[in-house]
């Protein structure tokens, strides 16, 4: 056994460690698409703020990287320890202590190895709402959403992780702890440095506890599936809800049919409530004191919508949701897929999809693109699935080409190649192309200050 391997055994305890002999390290060595494969020297499960404080002091000294992990379950290789010497992983998950909450001041203050779907059962409790809500609720953590600034059905309404966040306690590169528990709504005392660390992908410091803002939970919430003929329509059905319920709607998801056709072949038709397949589906989730089939009628009758429905039920509405989750699945189960996380004006949105998939028909006039996601706050997943019966080799050796284009005309649209998934290891070369470069060096400098030595998390993000 190295002095490295006894050293950590020491602080945390031969159980809570596991090392390459040990077959169970291998789950730890994937991304969440079972893409990319590392390697590493341990993977750690601290049980403690000091535990975490020893294993950083130890890496700092002996030039060994760490690789923050929560759920695992992000987008970008950020937590897969992908072409690194010497590292290790620090798991998460037993920091898992929802430690108070605060029903009068609408916050709560927890471990951020808490599940994010655990913190949504726990503050219901309590009448209370936690607003972030993604398809990975029931495996992602709060440090891993935090450190993504994650995004999610919900961010029309509420905004991204960073607009849930009011206080964090990170542990720094030299060992030192932050702690900016902060629970005021109002705090203007100097730069916000805990900014940093949401969205830092794990490069600044390890997040341990975070004070985050509740919400009400809304009362009135009614969930509709709209049936649109065609593209064009999309955007006065937005404009028309934006105008009639000002303020009210959580969600608006994009589905189109392509993507149903996919549930339908993998989980069933019956997974679908329509008699005919509309071209393009948008999930409405709002919190309304009325009946919202009025807006339904009247958007029908001035030729908005084909059809829609309104769930009549808990049920129903898992049902309209599950439709949407299960996109993502029933894209893994048809093989390799070239996705595109990626954010633009919402009103370039029509225009957008035509024109990326006539690029996209240019590159191969089979490629299936399966464009969906989160419309309501212009976050676009654009990922495509290869030509029927062409092989993932293949398919993938286009990967490359493919991103370029497709990032290059979101560019020219204003738009961001990584909207919520963040940059993790994979698109590094995105943020050398079209991060501003004056922003791009003074992140740089942000990390050298904080981090000399790059051991927190080397090559995400740069
Ligand atoms: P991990 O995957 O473990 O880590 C992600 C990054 O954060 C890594 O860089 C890691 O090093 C760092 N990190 C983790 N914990 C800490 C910590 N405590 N301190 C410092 N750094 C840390 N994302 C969205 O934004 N919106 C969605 O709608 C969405 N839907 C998804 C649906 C599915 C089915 C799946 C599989 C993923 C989805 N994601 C979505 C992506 C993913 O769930 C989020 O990025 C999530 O926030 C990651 O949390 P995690 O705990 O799994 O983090
Ligand atoms: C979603 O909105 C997620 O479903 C995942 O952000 C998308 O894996 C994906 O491409
Ligand atoms: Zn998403």
């Amino acid at each position: 056994m190295s002095a490295d391997i006894a050293r950590l055994i020491e602080i945390v305890g031969g159980d809570n460690i596991i090392t390459p002999n040990d077959p169970q390290i291998d789950q730890y060595l994937w991304d969440s698409r079972h893409y990319y494969h590392g390697q590493t020297m341990a993977v750690i499960f601290p049980r403690s703020v000091q535990q975490i404080q020893h294993i950083i002091i130890h890496c700092t000294a002996q030039n060994i990287a760490i690789i923050p992990m929560g759920g695992n379950t992000g987008r970008c290789a950020g937590a897969t320890p992908l072409n690194i010497a010497k590292n290790i992983i620090i798991n998460m998950r037993h920091l898992n202590k929802i430690i108070a909450i605060q029903p009068h001041n609408n916050s709560v203050l927890v471990e951020s190895g808490v599940i994010l779907a655990q913190l949504h059962q726990y503050v219901a409790e309590y009448g209370k709402f936690f607003p972030l809500n993604l398809g990975s609720a029931g495996s992602c953590t709060i440090g891993g959403n935090i450190a993504t600034n994650a995004g999610g059905h919900n961010t029309l309404k509420y905004g991204n992780m960073r607009d849930a966040v009011l206080g964090l306690e990170v542990i720094l590169p030299n060992g030192q702890i932050m702690n900016d528990c902060n629970y005021l709504r109002k705090n203007n005392t100097g730069y916000d440095v805990k900014q940093l660390f949401i969205g830092g992908e794990g490069t600044l410091g390890i997040i341990t506890k975070a004070v985050l803002k509740l919400a009400q939970m809304p009362i009135n919430l009614q969930t509709l599936l709209l049936c649109a003929d065609n593209l064009d329509k999309i955007l006065p059905v937005y404009e028309f809800i934006q105008a009639h319920y000002p303020g009210q709607s959580l969600a608006l998801e994009l589905i189109p049919r392509i993507a149903l056709d996919l549930v339908a072949k993998h989980y069933g038709a019956d997974k679908l409530p329509f008699n005919q397949l509309p071209e393009w589906v948008i999930l409405w989730e709002l919190d309304h004191n009325g009946d919202s089939s009025d807006g339904l009628g009247e958007m029908a009758e001035s030729g908005l919508i084909s059809d829609g429905l309104l769930a009549q039920n808990a049920k129903q509405r898992d049902n309209f949701w599950q439709i949407r989750s299960l996109i993502v699945e029933a894209q893994a189960r048809e093989g390799a897929s070239i996705k595109h996380d990626i954010a633009l004006p919402i009103d370039k949105i029509p225009q957008f999809i035509n024109q990326a998939n006539a690029l996209l028909h240019q590159i191969h006039p089979h490629i299936r693109p399966y464009c969906f996601g989160h419309l309501g706050d212009g976050n676009l997943h654009f990922n495509l699935s290869a030509p029927l019966g062409m092989d993932n080799t293949s398919f993938m050796a286009m990967e490359e080409e493919i991103h370029q284009k497709m990032h290059d005309i979101t560019h020219e649209y204003g738009g961001s190649f990584s909207a919520e998934h963040g940059v993790g290891r994979i698109k590094i070369k995105e943020m050398q192309k079209y991060k501003d470069p004056v922003t791009y060096q003074l992140m740089k400098n942000i990390k050298n200050t904080l981090d000399p030595q790059n051991i927190f998390n080397p090559a995400v993000i740069f």
